[in-house]
């Protein structure tokens, strides 16, 4: 058996900036560190962090007043801000950079009197937290059918937003129905979803072609991890998304001789190199790495904390 490891995979800058970020919280500050939301989507890493005294809650009202509070990668709206100072906690913000952007346009286009159509998943962090900044002006959009059924006060005066770890060809598809149905609809030049997102599939796209089998490392929650494992299997791939080698049954993998692996942006490498571990031991496999773009973005922390890190 052959395994083939996908690059670039796993951590990307707004992950590793945040997983940084609670570290140093941590030391700094001592346990326990509240964290709103799980700091990525990925069980390893929270596990690991819930062993080094961070705390995860759902709501501002289980943080005991002044205590420490992180905010998540994904995000958070005003109101979670706005509650957080309200019981006087530090609040440190690990929101990636590029998730505070797509924030951003929300707000200048809804003060630009814009309806904006965001299309993401209901119910997911980022989208609660960018729906969050500007609630009476966004339109959550998830599908096609979606598209067919909006209905807006003044189609002249329209833009569109997206999440930043959807399928981008998914996506395409909505943007090109919303075009299609509403030809003046404004979008930031660039789009939203994220370089780390376009990478990884662009990597499994690629790659999969010579793969029998694809295991993509990742969560279930983990929505850019999901959209790796339906890239595969849309190209008629046997696809598994697990959280670590645990979760491999050996029975799938005994007709294979190509594996593909990757990982998903909150993936950490040690649950790969523990999957490739295992599939050595199983069936004497043999690893190489196939790059199909370098990445070099890295994001500074949030600013209290470089000045705790340069103190150092
Ligand atoms: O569920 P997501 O893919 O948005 O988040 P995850 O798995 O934590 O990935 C890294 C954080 C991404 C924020 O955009
Ligand atoms: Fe930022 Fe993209 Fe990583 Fe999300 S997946 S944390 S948007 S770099």
């Amino acid at each position: 058996m052959k395994i083939v490891l996908a690059a670039p995979r796993g951590f990307c800058a707004g992950v590793n900036m945040a997983v940084d970020s609670l570290d140093l919280t941590l030391e700094h500050f001592g346990a326990p560190v509240y964290v709103y939301h799980e700091i990525v989507h990925n069980q390893y890493v929270v596990d690991r962090f819930k062993e080094k005294g961070a705390v995860f809650v759902e709501s501002v009202d289980q943080v005991p007043e002044g205590s420490v509070l992180m905010f998540s990668a994904h995000g958070v709206s005003p109101e979670i801000r706005r509650a957080a100072a309200a019981r006087n906690l530090t609040a440190l913000d690990a929101t990636c950079p590029l998730v505070t952007k797509v924030h951003l346009e929300a707000i200048k286009y809804a003060k630009q009197g814009y309806t904006i159509v965001l299309i993401g998943h209901q119910g997911h962090d980022e989208v609660i937290g960018t729906m969050g900044e500007a609630p009476e002006a966004i339109v959550l959009v998830e599908d096609e059918a979606d598209v067919a059924k909006l209905q807006v006060a003044d189609e002249s005066k329209l833009a569109l937003l997206t999440q930043t770890t959807l399928s981008v060809d998914d996506a395409n598809r909505i943007i090109e129905k919303l075009r299609e149905r509403f030809p003046s609809i404004q979008s930031p030049p660039k789009g939203d979803i994220c370089y780390a997102t376009q990478n990884r599939q662009d990597a499994v796209r690629t790659l999969s072609a010579e793969a029998n089998v694809v295991v993509v490392l990742g969560s279930q929650n983990s929505s850019n991890s999901a959209r790796l494992r339906e890239l595969a299997a849309d190209q008629g791939k046997r696809a598994f998304l697990v959280d670590g080698p645990d979760d491999l049954d050996r029975n799938a993998f005994c007709d294979s001789d190509t594996v593909l692996i990757t990982a998903g942006a909150s993936a950490p490498e040690s649950v790969v190199q523990a999957t490739v571990d295992w599939m050595k031991n199983e069936f004497g496999a043999t690893v190489e790495t196939a790059t199909v773009r370098e990445e070099s973005v890295e994001f500074p922390l949030p600013k209290p904390l470089r000045q705790i890190a340069a103190a150092k």
